[in-house]
This record gives C-alpha cells, sequence and structure tokens, in this order.
C-alpha cells in the first residue's frame, strides 16, 4: 500500500504520525509520502526556515516540544537572546539554539546549491522517520496576507503569513493571502508521481486556505489529485464548528468558507463533480453532516476525530484508510 498525505504542521504531524502507526500495524511493506506545506516558509536573520517541515520532521523523530507545538524538545535561546540585542531577526519569533543547527545546515546546503528538496532529503537522513518528507515545491511561495494598513486610512500593506500568525495571532482582518511566484512554481521532483502512483491520498487535518490550499495551489498538483486512480480522502479540521488547533477559523472567511466540517468538505469539493475528495470524515458530533455532504456525492462518514495521543491519530488513520477501501469497492 503506498500512501500520500498531504499536510501542514502541527494537525499535520500528529496525523501522519498515526498513519505511520497504523501502516506498520497493518501492512510492514507500506510506504508512506508526506507532501509537505512550504508557504509558512520564511528567510529571517539570514537563514531559510520551513516550519511546518520541522514540525513534521521533529515530530516524526520523536525530538519535537510536544508542549508549545513547535520547535525542538529540550530547547534553549541563547541565540535568540543575542540576536535581539543585535536587533537581528524579529523579536517576537523565537529560534531556539537546536533548530537554529537545522536552520544553518539548510541554509548552508541551500548556497551550496542544493534544491530545498533535496536539503529536505539530507535533514531525514539523520532520524529514522519511517515516511518520505517532501516538500511541495522548490519554489519559495512564502504565503503574504493583505491587512488594513492602521497607518493610511482605505489602504492596505502586506505582511508575510508569520508576522500575521505569530506577532498578531491572526487577529488583524486578513483581506486576501497570496502566495509568491505561485504561478510559476513547479511541484518538486517526485510530488506528482507521488499522487499519481499512490493507492489512497488523504488530505490531513491541516488548515484548508494556508496549508493544504497552499500545496493545491502549484500549478500542477491540484490535476493530478483530480486524475489519480487512488481513493482521495480528507479529514476535517473543524469539530463542531470550532478548529482544533491553530487559527483556521481566521483563514476560511476570507475565502467564503464557513467554519464548520460540511462547509470545508464542500469547498475541497467531489471528484465526481470536479472536486478533489471522495470521501470526508467528520468528528462523531458531527454526524448531522454526513448526509447533505453524500447528497453532493462525498461519501462521509462521522468517527471520532481528536487526535489525543498516538493511539486515537492511528485510530483516525485507520478510519480514513477504511473509508478508501469503501470508495474502491464502490460503483464508479
Ligand atoms: N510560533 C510562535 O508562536 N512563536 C514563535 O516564536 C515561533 C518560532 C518558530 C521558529 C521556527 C519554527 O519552525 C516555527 C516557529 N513557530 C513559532 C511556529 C510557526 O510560526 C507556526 O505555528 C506555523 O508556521 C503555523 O503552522
Amino acid at each position: 500500500m503506498r500512501i500520500t498525505v498531504l499536510a501542514g504542521g502541527v494537525g499535520g504531524s500528529r496525523f501522519v504520525r498515526g498513519v505511520r502507526e497504523e501502516c506498520a500495524r497493518r501492512d510492514p511493506d507500506a510506504s508512506v509520502i508526506v507532501i509537505v506545506n512550504t508557504g509558512d516558509d520564511l528567510w529571517l536573520a539570514g537563514v531559510r526556515l520551513m516550519p511546518d517541515f520541522d514540525s513534521l520532521l521533529y515530530s516524526l523523530a520523536g525530538v519535537n516540544d510536544t508542549e508549545r507545538g513547535w520547535g525542538r524538545a529540550g530547547e534553549t535561546e541563547r541565540v535568540a537572546a543575542e540576536l535581539r540585542e543585535w536587533g537581528v531577526g524579529w523579536p517576537w519569533f523565537t529560534l531556539g539554539d537546536l533548530d537554529l543547527g537545522t536552520h544553518l545546515a539548510r541554509t548552508a546546503w541551500l548556497r551550496e546549491g542544493a534544491t530545498p528538496s533535496e536539503v529536505a532529503e539530507r535533514l531525514q537522513r539523520r532520524w529514522p522517520l519511517g515516511v518520505r518528507l517532501i516538500p511541495a515545491t522548490d519554489t519559495e511561495v512564502d504565503t503574504c496576507v493583505e491587512v488594513p494598513d492602521p497607518e493610511t486610512p482605505h489602504s492596505t500593506r502586506e505582511l508575510h503569513f508569520q508576522e500575521w500568525w505569530t506577532r498578531y495571532r491572526a487577529t488583524l482582518p486578513a483581506i486576501a493571502f497570496r502566495q509568491r511566484n505561485i504561478d510559476r512554481a513547479r511541484p518538486a521532483p517526485g510530488v506528482v508521481e507521488a499522487i499519481t502512483d499512490a493507492d489512497l491520498v488523504l488530505f490531513a487535518p491541516s488548515n484548508p486556505v494556508v496549508s493544504i490550499g497552499t500545496i493545491l495551489a502549484v500549478p500542477g498538483i491540484r490535476d493530478a489529485i483530480a486524475t489519480t486512480s487512488a481513493p482521495v480522502i480528507g479529514v476535517s479540521p473543524i469539530i463542531g464548528g470550532k478548529v482544533v488547533r491553530g487559527m483556521a477559523d481566521a483563514c476560511l472567511p476570507v475565502i467564503g468558507v464557513d467554519t464548520s466540517a460540511d462547509a470545508v468538505g464542500l469547498h475541497y469539493g467531489s471528484r465526481r463533480s470536479g472536486g478533489l475528495l471522495d470521501g470526508w470524515l467528520v468528528d462523531e458530533t458531527d454526524a448531522a453532516a454526513v448526509g447533505p455532504l453524500e447528497e453532493a456525492g462525498l461519501l462521509a462518514a462521522s468517527v471520532p476525530l481528536w487526535m489525543r495521543d498516538l493511539e486515537t491519530s492511528a485510530a483516525l488513520a485507520g478510519a480514513a484508510i477504511d473509508l478508501g477501501d469503501v470508495v474502491r469497492s464502490r460503483p464508479a
């Protein structure tokens, strides 16, 4: 079984850990490829950061900070304190000492001419992750957020997504999200093949706008998903009208989508009518959405979506794999 998962950082990490665990139990020969959002990436203090990639890397390696949800466990911040003294970087954005080691290694390899996906491959060699992580694209597609300019009435300004997210905690009303260079971006090597050759494609319960949305915006990826012969199953990042983690509720209204499990499923749409999904998993508390989703052509099921630990993450991954089997056995 070849499973390909589209994922962002924290929600993506928990889900992928569950997929890895469930695959090990069901089929030790299974292979898992994760296509990782790169819209959160940025240059800061002279180094290249890839926050979603690093969250997945650290989490799958078991060296992540589970309390904060990002960065390394046992982190110290001596260099960050020095950078603040020098006025380099952002004072509200902390680069931990261990984490900086990753950014320095990545930047050194990029400066030697390696592509981001080659660098990603080298970073993964350090730990036996049990899955393969591929950045969605080697093109820098950093997400920018258009917000009202407080200094000039009726005009707007653009912030890097990370400034909007971490400095302002997504409280500045977003007018639009834009990924730089997205029109000329290309899927990283192996991304399209990972989708077309898969036996199952999964959308992790990651932010539909700035995580999954950015992956899908890379020209070629949406088409690969629309046409793959593998079932495509998504997991709702919304439970009972609330985001499970992160701040997707500040992002969904910008693209005109309600913060509800059914609205996000319908936003991705059914592959039977030009959309991207065959199946959509909602939480048990959203069971009432199953009927309307099925009327819209999506095979839907309600299961426990909270990923509290490895067991619940693996159970969720199992439900997604099972729904893929139902899609496969369904008449066309
Ligand atoms: N999130 C924060 O809330 N504050 C930080 O200072 C911060 C630093 C940071 C450094 C490296 C990194 O890879 C991630 C970091 N994050 C931080 C998390 C990150 O900003 C976001 O949570 C994700 O990009 C959204 O998925």
